[in-house]
């Protein structure tokens, strides 16, 4: 079993903390939105540590989306990379933890449609695009 390294953000450590310590039950919204969080479980490309990042809960049937907004900042999370390395993850959704397989979208049809399920969970993700010049990469997660 390799390391956890948590995450070195205050408040993203925390939220992942009370939402695995809870078990799913607690700490699962983003702050006072709301709106659902899931916890992606993977591997760091170069340490090889357990990495664990809350993003926002986009579900299309069984899948789930991945959006690399980071708030819009101009350079992609470091977590993109990790799973363009390796995209074998675990997702926990609330009480519920799935194995998955992650893959980038590269498609542009496929992509748009992704895009708008992704903007409907969470609107903000719409303003975060019209502040970087980067692409926002996005994956789906599927069963493994
Ligand atoms: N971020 C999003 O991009 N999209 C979302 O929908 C989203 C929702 C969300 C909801 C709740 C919440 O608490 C946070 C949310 N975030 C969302 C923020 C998200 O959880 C991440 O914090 C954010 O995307 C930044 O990801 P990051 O991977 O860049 O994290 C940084 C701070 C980080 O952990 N950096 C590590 C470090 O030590 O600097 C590197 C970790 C790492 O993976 N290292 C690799 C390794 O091998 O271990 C090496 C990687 C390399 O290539 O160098």
């Amino acid at each position: 079993m390799s390391e956890y390294i948590p995450s070195p953000t205050d408040w993203v450590r925390e939220q992942v903390e009370v939402y695995e310590g809870s078990g799913g039950t607690d700490g699962t919204t983003l702050r006072d939105t709301g709106l659902p969080v899931i916890i992606v479980t993977n591997r760091g490309n170069r340490t090889g540590a357990i990495r664990k990042t809350p993003l926002m809960r986009v579900k299309d049937a069984d899948n789930y989306i991945l959006v690399g907004s980071r708030g819009g900042a101009p350079t992609n999370p470091v977590w993109v990379y990790n799973l363009r390395a390796d995209g074998s993850v675990q997702i926990r959704d609330g009480t519920a933890v799935y194995d998955m397989r992650v893959r980038e979208v590269d498609d542009a049809e496929e992509r748009a449609r992704l895009w708008d399920v992704a903007v409907a969970a969470f609107p903000p993700y719409e303003d975060y695009r019209n502040r970087t010049e980067r692409v926002i990469p996005v994956f789906v997660a599927e069963p493994a």
